[in-house]
């Protein structure tokens, strides 16, 4: 499909396309004979794509998508399963697309899903784990793991039940249906959805909302959304952000200069807050 706005490629790859727009990173999976299926080297891509988005202060809202119109993704590529993960060039299965998964959560970015057409199995949980989902009318949604002789238990079980409860996690997982938009809006699984010819406009359009807002903020409120489902290592986010704002303070730096001064420090002249 053509593309409405001007994006501007950020880096060639094989598998994916990354771009950019007034700060929106643009990752597209480009394998659409395959419903966009992931290999080892497409998740390589995309990983590599997303730290140049951590990175990059030019980035400020990163957005998954597929490329053709009919699929965002079908999941890890089924001709390249081997014992054990998926076989990339260098012949070592992997299941790689945990790390992604782990990345799309903890970067201090907002990470949309932008779905038209199919998002199932893994491609699934891919855009169940964004931030935020916006699907075309005719996005279709489902794990198929049981049928397929395969499970992700990971946030693919336990995230996907905190946004559509347990009993509709347990229905998508054990009996492998799909669901059409609509369905997916009245279960929480995504948060809009609008006209295929739309989809673009609207995840510009949520993009450039979030790009006006507090940068800090969204921040703050990822990983304080995180910590509370991630245990240990959602708590070392949001407290990372914590020792980021207080590196910032005059009575953080207070500590440090005294020490590079040797003397004691005065902590004194900061305030106390009730
Ligand atoms: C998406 C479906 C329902 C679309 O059906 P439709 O429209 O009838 O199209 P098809 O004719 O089936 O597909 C068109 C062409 O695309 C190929 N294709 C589609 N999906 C894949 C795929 N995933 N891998 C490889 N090829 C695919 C078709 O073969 C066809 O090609 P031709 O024309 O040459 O025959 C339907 O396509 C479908 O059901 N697809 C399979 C969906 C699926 O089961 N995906 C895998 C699910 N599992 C994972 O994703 C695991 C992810 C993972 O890495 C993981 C993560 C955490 C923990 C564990 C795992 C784990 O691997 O176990």
């Amino acid at each position: 499909m053509e593309l409405k706005y001007d994006w501007k490629t950020i880096k060639e790859y094989e598998d994916i396309l990354f771009q950019e727009f007034e700060g929106i990173a643009r990752i597209s999976i480009n394998r659409p004979r395959v419903h966009n299926a992931f290999r080892p080297q497409t998740v390589n891509e995309m990983i590599d794509a997303m730290h140049y988005c951590r990175e990059s202060p030019d980035v400020r809202v990163i957005v998954f998508t597929g490329e053709g119109g009919k699929a965002f993704c079908s999941g890890g590529d089924q001709s390249v399963r081997g014992h054990g993960g998926y076989v990339g060039e260098d012949t070592v299965p992997r299941l790689n697309v945990l790390d992604l998964q782990k990345m799309i959560r903890s970067i201090p970015k907002p990470v949309m899903a932008a779905v038209a057409g199919w998002a199932i199995g893994g491609g699934h949980v891919l855009h169940v784990v964004c931030d935020l989902s916006i699907a075309a009318e005719n996005a279709r949604f489902g794990q198929t793991g049981p049928k397929v002789g395969s499970f992700d238990g990971g946030f693919g079980a336990s995230y996907l039940a905190r946004c559509v409860g347990q009993k509709k996690a347990r229905e998508i997982w054990y009996l492998c249906d799909q669901y059409d938009a609509q369905e997916a809006l009245d279960m929480g699984l995504v948060n809009k959805v609008v006209p295929l010819e739309g989809l673009e406009e609207e995840y510009v359009s949520w993009g450039r909302k979030m790009i006006k807002r507090s940068p800090m903020a969204l921040r703050m409120l990822k990983s304080a959304f995180n910590a509370e489902l991630d245990g240990q290592a959602g708590i070392q986010e949001l407290a990372g952000n914590a020792t980021l704002l207080y590196y910032l303070s005059d009575e953080a730096k207070e500590g440090k200069e005294a020490f590079l001064e040797k003397r004691d420090p005065d902590f004194e002249k900061y305030p106390k807050f009730p």
